[in-house]
């Protein structure tokens, strides 16, 4: 009888031993041992039972976390979703998901309660106040975990469609409970380590690779609403790791409070979500003495390679497999690609999702014919044995760590009145990477760039919004009518005053 992930997250953390640092609250591994049975006991009490799902749309903190950890507890699977969602955007998940319950800031309860269906709705805002919180303060803090199988569905995150609408991928207790522990293990974590939380928990990377790994180490976490580089080089001197997207490191390298005396006590900087120029990698090197250590992943594969923690950390290299991770690149033929040659980068390992949620057709698409996973990332593996990836088989674009897929963008621009089409593309950007950008065609009398931006507040979250509206007669297609996003990419590389600036 046992609840594999749950188990393993409290297995090493003693009772009294530090979990989080949040401020001027603080909670050892018993405390959140405690919360967690109160919010377990809770949902209990709300109905949910095993497998209900539990969509949860919450800004980051110690409340919205303790919340994750009692799903697991509880075997519900939990939906994280993106604070910056439009009800618009809302709506879809919901129905969707067809969770039991729903838990949302107070602030937007009304407008959830017009979406949610059957579910259930309770509260709980930033400071970690709500009906969730009253209820789970009522509540006793013994809880037994509920008894699942390695199989069962810890979580169902959205990753956004290329075409079509989001997907959930089904990500089991097998999946995140294993990959954790190859990631603790690898990078060295221990009860010793102090990890700066930093990253939002509504994503694999601040959720199940920063919040898993340091619990399965027994480590502590100083655990931070936001992301804001004075508060990490503030909490430098306290801490041994911080995991972040590149954003994050040219934002703290932009700090000349970021020193070699700064980052001393750390032991480690993890990079992922996105690509770490191999400017930025050197130049962190040179103000800190640290090599980052850059990871690759992906929400339906948690983390797939891996920098080494001993060895050359390579910039510009996302590194090898991970132990128990297969990963090969395939040729435009479908052949093993040789090394150095470009291709699809496939994946297969206890790593891996479950499948998309209610699609079997999408599932079956996502895989090979003998099983593996299709990343849609191009890479190659060089005869370093490390992976370099060079782009997507889409037209992703990655803005701070989020995806954003144009074909969403460009459909509602094109809802818009007076809008004929538009393309959207990603354009070199110093502080996100990439940012949004919409080429768009108007008919007459033309339609301003704030309309359309006004137009879109209510559709879509601010960080899938372009930064820039570029107007143009006509779109560059080619023979067969397709518009050649590659031509205005090029066209317009500069928009933003290039990459330059994030080295
Ligand atoms: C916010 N904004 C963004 C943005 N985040 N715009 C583009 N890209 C982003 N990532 C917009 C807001 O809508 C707002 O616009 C304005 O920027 C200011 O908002 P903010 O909240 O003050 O921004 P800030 O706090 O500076 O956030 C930027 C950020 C944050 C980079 C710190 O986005 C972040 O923490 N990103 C990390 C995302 C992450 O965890 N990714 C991992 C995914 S998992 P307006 O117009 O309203 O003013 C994954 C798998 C893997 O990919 O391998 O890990
Ligand atoms: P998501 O769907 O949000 O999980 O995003 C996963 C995608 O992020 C991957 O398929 C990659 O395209 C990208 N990604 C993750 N880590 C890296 C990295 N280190 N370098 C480049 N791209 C990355």
């Amino acid at each position: 009888m046992s609840n594999p992930l749950f188990d393993r997250l409290f297995a090493a953390g003693a009772a009294e031993a530090p979990a989080i640092d949040a401020g001027p609250r603080r909670y050892s591994y018993g405390d959140l041992m405690a919360e967690t049975g109160r919010v377990a006991n809770a949902l209990a009490d709300l109905g949910v039972g095993p497998g209900d799902r539990v969509v949860v749309q919450l800004d980051k903190s110690v409340a919205s976390l303790v919340l994750y950890l009692a799903c697991v507890r509880a075997g519900a699977p939990i939906v994280p979703l993106n604070p910056a969602y439009t009800l618009a955007e809302l709506a879809y998940f919901i129905a969707d998901a067809q969770p039991a319950l729903i838990v949302c800031d107070p602030a937007r309860a009304e407008g959830v309660a017009g979406l949610a269906g059957g579910a259930r709705i309770e509260t709980l805002d930033g400071a970690g106040e709500g009906s969730l919180a009253d209820r789970a303060a009522a509540s006793p803090a013994r809880f037994s975990a509920v008894d699942r199988t390695a199989e069962d569905l810890a979580a169902i995150c959205y990753t956004s469609g290329t075409t079509g609408r989001s997907k959930g991928a089904m990500l089991s207790q097998r999946a995140l409970a294993t990959n954790a522990q190859t990631l603790a293990a690898l990078w060295r974590f221990t009860a010793d380590d102090v990890l700066i939380h930093a990253l939002p928990i509504y994503h694999v990377h601040g959720l199940f690779v920063a919040v898993n790994v340091a619990l399965m180490a027994g480590a502590a976490m100083i655990f931070q609403p936001r992301f804001e580089a004075e508060a990490v080089i503030e909490a430098m001197p306290r801490a041994t790791a911080l995991m972040g997207v590149p954003t994050y490191y040219t934002r703290l390298l932009a700090s000349p409070r970021l020193t070699r005396e700064a980052a001393g006590p750390m032991r480690l900087f993890v990079s992922g979500s996105a690509p770490l120029l191999a400017a930025t990698h050197r130049q962190w090197q040179a103000r800190t003495g640290h090599a980052i250590l850059e990871r690759y992943g992906m929400t339906e594969t948690g983390m797939n390679a891996s920098n080494p923690y001993d060895g050359l950390r390579i910039p510009g290299a996302v590194g090898q497999p991970l132990p128990g991770v297969e990963l090969r690149v395939a040729s435009e033929a479908g052949a093993p690609a040789s090394p150095g040659e470009i291709g699809q980068v496939e994946v297969r390992g206890p790593n891996l999702f479950s499948g998309y949620w209610r699609d079997p057709a999408k599932t079956g698409a996502a895989f090979t014919a003998d099983g593996w996973f299709r990343t849609g990332d191009l890479g190659a593996v060089g005869a370093d044995g490390y992976l370099r990836l060079s782009g997507r088989g889409g037209d992703l674009i990655i803005t701070g760590g989020l995806n954003v897929y144009p074909a969403e963008v460009e459909a509602a621009i094109d809802a818009v009145p007076g809008v004929v089409e538009s393309a959207v593309i990603g354009l070199p950007h110093g502080d996100f990477g990439e940012a949004v950008t919409a080429v768009v065609v108007c008919g007459s009398p033309p339609v301003s760039e704030q309309a359309i931006l006004a137009a879109l507040q209510s559709h879509l979250a601010g960080f899938k919004r372009p930064r820039a509206i570029l107007f143009a007669g006509e779109l560059p297609r080619n023979a067969m009518g397709k518009v050649v996003k590659a031509a205005l990419r090029s066209a317009h590389a500069d928009l933003y005053g290039g990459a330059v600036g994030q080295a």
